[in-house]
């Protein structure tokens, strides 16, 4: 058994011990995403939008990430814009959201560069960063995030981000290659939206959207942080979509690791999101959970209880039982394209499993008449494969890359963008 060295002391105190080893992975049957909870089978595309989408959504809801509240409308504040930034390569806003549409609410700051060469609305990326807006460029005109951050990286000094963190995040937001290929690019830190421990509700979203506030005692199926974070996508979205240079049609979702699992639960969510991108998701992501190998469903919500609704970790140990696996989170992402990518050296986030999700959504896709992965068999590292469903094992570890932003910017071209459709599958190569 492989067990790397951060997880070895987390996994003594559980019942089952962690392993990255393949030949621990126990026999295992997914539940069947193409039958429903009556036990009939769903053979059309109108049976799963109508009968089975919102059962795997309730699913997803009841027992994993808790219920999202309806949404309250924003209001967005353009706190500085920049017509001829980065050289002039770019049209740069830097946006207050307010979540509730209060100023003494939560709010988001929202960073958006969109390209100046596109002529009309461009297609575009949005996904929350770790460390603030500031950190995933080395423009000097952008805002120092304002909220809570862990101390601990250097940079952020009692607990705020400082100028020594600008430019710190450049390797995982290659903004630059992303605005050259016609896409703009949207972020924003997701501290704001709720700080990010177990008791970071308590001066985010959740406790202000809740009537109890910091007080609130939580069901087992309410919402945990990966809920609230998706809630501050979709309300980014919201203005994306009223933005003259932004085709809010072709608005891609798109996260690394726990914002991974952010960002498949956003697209889930909000079908206005054109595409999903997972990068790294692992546990509680991509990955299937019944393979325990690496981080274990005990693990993830003994270390982050707060990601979750508090009824989810009642499945430690108990993989399964759960009444759904992640391959129906991909599901839930059909018809539309829907990228994930695993890590050679990320065994954490067991590589295998989340390629294994894509295999298993396939068949929903397969109702809409689209070819998921293409293929069963996981491919060799550095081989992109896939038609609706793509899927890439970068050589390396956890991380996002420019290697997988060039992955992910091809299928958006193919996807997304008209006259690279033409080009088929190999584009991506
Ligand atoms: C790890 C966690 C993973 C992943 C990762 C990250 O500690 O076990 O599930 O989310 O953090 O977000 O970087």
């Amino acid at each position: 058994m492989l067990l790397c060295a951060t997880c070895l002391g987390a996994s003594l105190l559980l019942a089952r011990p962690i392993s990255e080893d393949e030949a621990n992975v126990p026999a295992y049957a997914l539940p069947p995403v193409l039958v429903a909870s009556d036990g009939s089978p769903v053979r059309s595309a109108e049976d799963w939008v109508q009968r089975r989408r919102p059962e795997v959504m309730e699913l997803f809801r009841s027992v994993v990430y808790g219920r999202t509240p309806a949404p309250a409308p924003i209001l967005a504040e353009v706190v500085e814009q920049d017509s001829q930034a980065l050289g002039g390569r770019a049209t740069r806003r830097q946006v207050t959201i307010y979540l509730l549409g209060r100023r003494d609410g939560p709010f988001v700051d929202l960073l958006v560069y969109s390209p100046n060469h596109v002529q009309g609305k461009a297609p575009a990326f949005l996904g929350l960063n770790f460390d603030g807006n500031q950190a995933t460029t080395a423009d000097p005109a952008v805002r120092l995030a304002r909220t809570w951050h862990a101390n601990g990286k250097p940079g952020f000094v009692n607990n705020r981000a400082t100028e020594a963190t600008r430019g710190t995040g450049l390797d995982r937001w290659p903004i630059d290659m992303i605005l050259a290929r016609g896409f703009a690019v949207a972020t924003a830190y997701y501290g704001d939206i709720e700080p990010d421990h177990a008791e970071g509700w308590k001066t985010g979203l959740r406790a202000a959207m809740s009537p109890q506030g910091a007080q609130t005692a939580w069901k087992q199926d309410d919402w945990g942080a990966i809920g609230a974070w998706s809630y501050g996508l979709s309300r980014c979205l919201d203005y994306l979509q009223t933005l003259p240079d932004i085709d809010g049609s072709k608005v891609s979702v798109i996260g690394h690791s726990r914002l991974g699992k952010t960002s498949l639960w956003a697209g889930a969510q909000d079908e206005r999101f054109a595409m999903v991108v997972s990068n790294d998701s692992g546990e509680g992501g991509a990955a299937l959970t019944r393979r325990c190998f690496g981080e274990s469903l005990a693990r993830i919500t003994t270390a982050f209880p707060h990601w979750f609704a508090p009824g989810y970790a009642r499945f430690a140990d108990r993989e399964h039982d759960l009444p759904v696996d992640f391959h129906e989170l991909i599901a839930l992402c059909a018809p539309r394209p829907c990228y994930i990518a695993s890590a050679t050296e990320d065994k954490w986030a067991d590589p295998k499993g989340e390629f294994l999700s894509g295999v298993g959504a396939g068949p929903v896709y397969s109702l809409f008449g689209l070819s998921g992965l293409g293929t069963e068999t996981w491919p060799a590292p550095a081989t992109p494969v896939g038609e609706s469903i793509g899927y890439h094992l970068r050589i390396g570890k956890h991380d996002i890359t420019e290697y997988d932003w060039d992955k992910y910017l091809a299928f958006a071209e193919r996807h997304l963008v008209a006259g690279h459709r033409a080009q088929g599958p190999s584009s991506i190569r």
